[in-house]
């Protein structure tokens, strides 16, 4: 059995293998959150080790961003959907795919060795030079989180290439561009935006191992080279990767609005797709304002503002096409559909705070403040997480043929939404009030919303446990879902349905 899933070039158990994978790290992704909120509840020492701390931070975003969004998203969704989607008999080329996925648990491993060795990678995922250079940290550490991101940036560009050659290549003859589904569209979007920026951050990690080891010295300046230009680098990859993590859950949304507001369609597809292709261009023209504080002139500075906040357009086209499709719907409320609709809320203020950040001369007070770190976790932990759980309770029944208790579900929602905010609103306060990221310790001043902060971090672990308490419902109860027997799969009989009557609750289940 295990040999058949190991080499399995079936798109359905790689997608599945994804999942797992990404389930996994969500857990340690998870831990690792919860130590910094424990050593943040209280000013003074937990850890009693800055850099260990550091390490922790660093670690925590490569796992969440590489093993957990991007292969739950792009492998366990794209790889799982997008045939079924496209009508083709699997991806373009399976055995890639396999290959794919291989390549990510030896990556998790390099990124586990590189936190295990010597004093681990205390850089913050950004590995920014000077201090990911030799003299801040020395030893094997950051050479082990360069491979550990080379070789799962190989295997994000393979799958790019397959996603990208599948949707081009292995749709259902007579299926135009314009009729894809807007899931499929995204993952489309999604993987070109990786198959362009990936090899940039390729080549800036590489000219850092070899600045690092080989005595060149493209960010140093001593050798003539600019740490500034690493900055650039990274962030021309950093941007769009950002738009990468959270395309995906723009599909899925999509689909969960349309369907469970009884509408043929979203409103304005069209327009839909059009947003994509424009955020997923716009993104790769607006880095710099990440780097507002290194010295731009103002010109540069004004170019930058302006640019990022004509991405508040299409992004702006896509909330209010989600909102006009509920408008009027038969909405049924059910786990998939407060998901999203809980996305659109959390998203929109995440997005509205980006706004914020991307006025340079606010930026420059802002920068390196815990505003950001509110920002961005709520276009990410509220929005791509709450993308993902909408897309997990919306499909459930496809992936396994079981169903999911529904109030355990509910509970997961309300006590994740919950969570979070509790987690990410004071962050807003401290950030104004000028706290700053990445530090272990903090004034006495900061204490009230970090303690609350602390206490919605914990109340989001009770809520990942209770997601494993509904899986583990759900596999022993065995709830399975009927379709019709003229029909071979259960996609076939969603595709059957009038959308306004059903929501997978509603399906007929047998109990044994
Ligand atoms: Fe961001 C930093 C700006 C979207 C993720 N972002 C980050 C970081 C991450 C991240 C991870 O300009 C930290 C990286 C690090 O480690 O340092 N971000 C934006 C803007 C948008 C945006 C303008 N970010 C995202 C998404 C992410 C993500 C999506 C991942 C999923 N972000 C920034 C800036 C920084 C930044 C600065 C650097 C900060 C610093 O100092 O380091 C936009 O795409 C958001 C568009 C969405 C909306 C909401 C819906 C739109 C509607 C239309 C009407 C709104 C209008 C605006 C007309 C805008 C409803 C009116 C404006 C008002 C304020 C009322
Ligand atoms: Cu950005």
């Amino acid at each position: 059995m295990f040999k058949r899933w190991l080499f399995s070039t079936n798109h359905k158990d790689i997608g599945t293998l994804y999942f797992i994978l990404g389930a996994w790290a969500s857990m340690v992704g998870t831990a690792m959150s919860v130590i910094i909120r424990m050593e943040l509840s209280y000013p003074g020492n937990l850890i009693g080790d800055d850099q260990l701390y550091n390490v922790v931070v660093t670690a925590h975003a490569f796992v969440m961003i590489f093993f957990m969004v991007m292969p739950i998203m792009i492998g366990g969704f794209g790889n799982w959907l997008l045939p079924l989607m496209l009508g083709a008999p699997d991806m373009a080329f399976p055995r890639m795919n396999n290959m794919s996925f291989w390549l990510l648990p030896p990556s998790f491993m390099l990124l586990f060795m590189s936190s295990m060795v010597e004093s681990g990678v205390g850089t913050g995922w950004t590995v920014y030079p000077p201090l990911s250079s030799v003299i801040a940290h020395g030893g094997s550490s950051v050479d082990l989180a360069i491979f550990s991101l080379h070789m799962a940036g190989i295997s994000s560009i393979l799958g790019a290439i397959n996603f990208i050659s599948t949707v081009l290549n292995m749709r259902v003859v007579g299926m135009a561009m314009d009729q894809i589904t807007l899931f499929s569209w995204s993952i489309f979007i999604t993987v070109i935006l990786l198959l362009l920026s990936l090899p940039v951050l390729a080549g800036a990690i590489t000219m850092l191992l070899t600045d690092r080891n080989l005595n060149t010295s493209f960010f140093d300046p001593s050798g003539g080279g600019d740490p500034i230009l690493y900055q650039h680098l990274f962030w021309f990859f950093g941007h769009p990767e950002v738009y990468i993590l959270i395309l995906p859950a723009f599909g899925i949304v999509s689909h969960v609005v349309s369907q469970e507001s009884g509408k043929k369609s979203v409103f304005g597809v069209l327009g839909m797709i059009y947003a994509m292709l424009g955020i997923g261009i716009l993104g790769f023209i607006v880095w710099a304002h990440h780097m507002f504080t290194v010295g731009m002139d103002v010109d540069t500075r004004a170019y930058f503002t302006s640019v990022t906040m004509i991405i508040a357009v299409p992004t702006g086209i896509k909330i209010f096409s989600w909102l006009g499709t509920l408008q009027g719907g038969k909405l049924t409320f059910s786990p998939s559909l407060i998901w999203s609709i809980g996305f659109i809320f959390l998203f929109t203020m995440g997005g509205l705070t980006g706004i914020m950040l991307a006025n340079s001369s606010i930026d420059v007070v802002l920068h390196d403040t815990y505003y950001v770190v509110a920002h961005f976790h709520y276009v990410l932990s509220m929005g791509a997480v709450f993308g993902i759980f909408a897309g997990f309770s919306h499909w459930y029944p496809l992936f396994t043929g079981l169903t999911l208790n529904e109030l355990l579900s509910k509970l997961h929602f309300f006590s994740m939404f919950l969570g979070v905010n509790l987690t990410f609103f004071p962050q807003h306060f401290l950030g104004l009030s000028g706290m700053p990221r990445r530090y272990s310790d903090y004034p006495d001043s900061f204490i009230g919303w970090n303690v609350v902060s602390s206490l919605g971090s914990y109340l989001s672990m009770v809520s990942m446990m209770i997601f494993v308490v509904m899986l583990l419902e759900s596999f022993i109860s065995q709830r399975v879902v009927m379709f019709p027997l003229n029909m071979t799969s259960s996609l076939e009989w969603e595709n059957s349905q009038p959308p306004a009557d059903h929501n997978y609750l509603d399906i007929p289940v047998l109990c044994n």
